[in-house]
């Protein structure tokens, strides 16, 4: 595996950053998960502008611009000989000193990596996944606003473990006001009435890439869609429930808190938006040079 590292590649026994580095001693930085599909990276340009949105909102200023970072990671992605894959880019604030202020980093620091990723075993494709609400809020906005894709990914970790602990695949996180967000690393969808209903970003959640792109691929195909004030009553009651993310792309739920979601198994819709983001990342996206 050929690592990134501030405009040098490296084998991944020598990728190394420094313990002084802030992205390591404060979670001072943001990051980007990304896919490729057979030979191109899926929604590249949206996955570059959301870094310099997350970079742009914490003051950080990311050392390449479009352009540079655009070449840097499919140069990673053709130095991995990477077809299909997962990539991550980092931007910490640098290296600094203990104390967390960050006017001493000179530099911030750039990674990229390509490697694999499997989120959630091929049967929950199939089956669909039991979730469960967890005590831990999202962020609230006034506190580090969840647009943000920071490396402060603690709130979403604790309520992963809240919800390992309960045996759950994945984890509904509440707002402060009590209305549904989004999951630890995945925005929610639901069915109800023919309305394809997502959580408004108000709410609490990730601007999510998959999220846009299944409500872009949902109107498309004739459905009405409909960003919401979400409660859990309206997942308990929904007809179909799934999620989406650049990990888990389209996956079914069949539970919420011990409720059953409409049949029980992966609904009939969501079965369709799952064929049709599959046929979407396979047919678009930024070629990876030869
Ligand atoms: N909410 C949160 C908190 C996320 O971290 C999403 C929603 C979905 O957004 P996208 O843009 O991917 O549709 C995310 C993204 C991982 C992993 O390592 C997590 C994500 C993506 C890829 C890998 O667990 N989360």
């Amino acid at each position: 595996m050929i690592i990134y590292i501030d405009g040098k590649y490296y084998p991944e026994e020598e990728a190394k950053i420094s313990v002084f580095d802030h992205g390591l001693l404060y979670g001072d930085g943001v990051f980007e998960g990304i896919r490729a599909y057979e030979g191109r990276v899926f929604k590249l340009e949206e996955h570059l502008r959301r870094l310099e949105d997350s970079a742009k909102a914490i003051l950080l200023k990311i050392p390449l611009d479009r352009d540079e970072m655009r070449a840097a990671v499919l140069e990673t992605c053709k130095r991995n000989k990477m077809k299909s894959g997962y990539l991550r880019l980092v931007v910490t604030r640098g290296k600094g000193y203990l104390g967390l202020s960050p006017d001493r980093c000179k530099k911030p620091t750039v990674i990229i990596i390509a490697s694999d990723l499997e989120l959630y075993p091929e049967k929950y494709y199939r089956e669909g996944l039991r979730v469960v609400t967890v005590p831990t809020w999202r962020n609230s906005p006034a506190a580090l606003d969840p647009s943000i894709k920071s490396l402060n990914y603690l709130n979403n970790i604790l309520a992963k473990i809240e919800g390992q602990q309960a045996g759950a695949q994945e984890v509904i996180l509440l707002n402060p006001q009590g209305l549904v967000a989004e999951c630890s690393g995945d925005n929610i969808f639901f069915i109800r009435d023919q309305v394809l209903v997502t959580p408004k970003l108000s709410s609490g959640a990730l601007n999510g890439i998959t999220r846009n792109t299944v409500l872009e691929i949902a109107r498309e195909a004739g459905w009405k869609t409909r960003e919401d004030d979400v409660r859990r009553y309206d997942l308990f009651t929904a007809e179909e429930m799934f999620l989406t993310g650049t990990g888990a792309e389209v996956i079914p739920v069949v539970e919420v808190d011990g409720r059953v979601i409409g049949t029980g198994k992966p609904g009939k819709h969501t079965t369709d938006l799952i064929r049709r983001y599959h046929k979407l990342v396979t047919t678009t996206g930024t070629k990876i040079p030869a």
